[in-house]
C-alpha cells in the first residue's frame, strides 16, 4: 500500500478524506481540526509526507519556518496574532497522526 493509503493526513491533503479548509498553497495545506481544543483550532500540514516535526526539520526546513508562517496569518485574522503552536512528536507525547502537523489553537484566551 502507498504511503497516501496508509496516511489519515495524506488522504486528507489528496481530498479522498472531507475536511473544511482553512487555507492551502502549493506545498501545505491546513483543515479545522475534528476534534477542537479552542474556539479555533487548525492543523496546519506539510503536502509531503514526514512522519514528525524533526524530521521535516532535517529534510526541509524552509516549509517548516512556511507553516509557522501560515500559522501566524491565521492567528492574525482570527485572534490579533495571539496563538499557540504544538506539535506533539511521538506516541508517548500523545501524537496519533504520523504526518507531522501543527496544531494552530487560537480565537480566545487559552488557559495556560
Ligand atoms: P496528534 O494527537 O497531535 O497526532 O493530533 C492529531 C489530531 O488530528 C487530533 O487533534 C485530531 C485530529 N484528527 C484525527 N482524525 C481527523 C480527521 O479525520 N479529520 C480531522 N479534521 N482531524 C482529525
Amino acid at each position: 500500500m502507498s504511503e497516501s493509503n496508509d496516511c489519515l493526513f495524506c488522504r486528507i491533503i489528496a481530498g479522498e478524506i472531507p475536511s473544511t479548509k482553512v487555507y492551502e498553497d502549493d506545498t501545505t495545506y491546513a483543515f479545522a481540526d475534528i476534534n477542537p481544543k479552542a474556539k479555533v483550532h487548525v492543523l496546519v500540514v506539510p503536502r509531503a509526507h514526514y512522519a514528525n516535526v524533526a524530521e521535516l526539520a532535517a529534510k526541509d526546513p524552509a516549509e517548516l519556518a512556511h507553516i509557522v508562517k501560515v500559522a501566524q496569518s491565521i492567528a492574525d485574522e482570527k485572534f490579533h496574532g495571539a496563538y499557540r503552536l504544538v506539535f506533539n512528536t511521538g506516541l508517548d507525547a500523545g501524537q496519533t497522526v504520523f504526518h507531522v502537523h501543527a496544531h494552530v489553537l487560537t480565537g480566545e484566551v487559552l488557559d495556560e
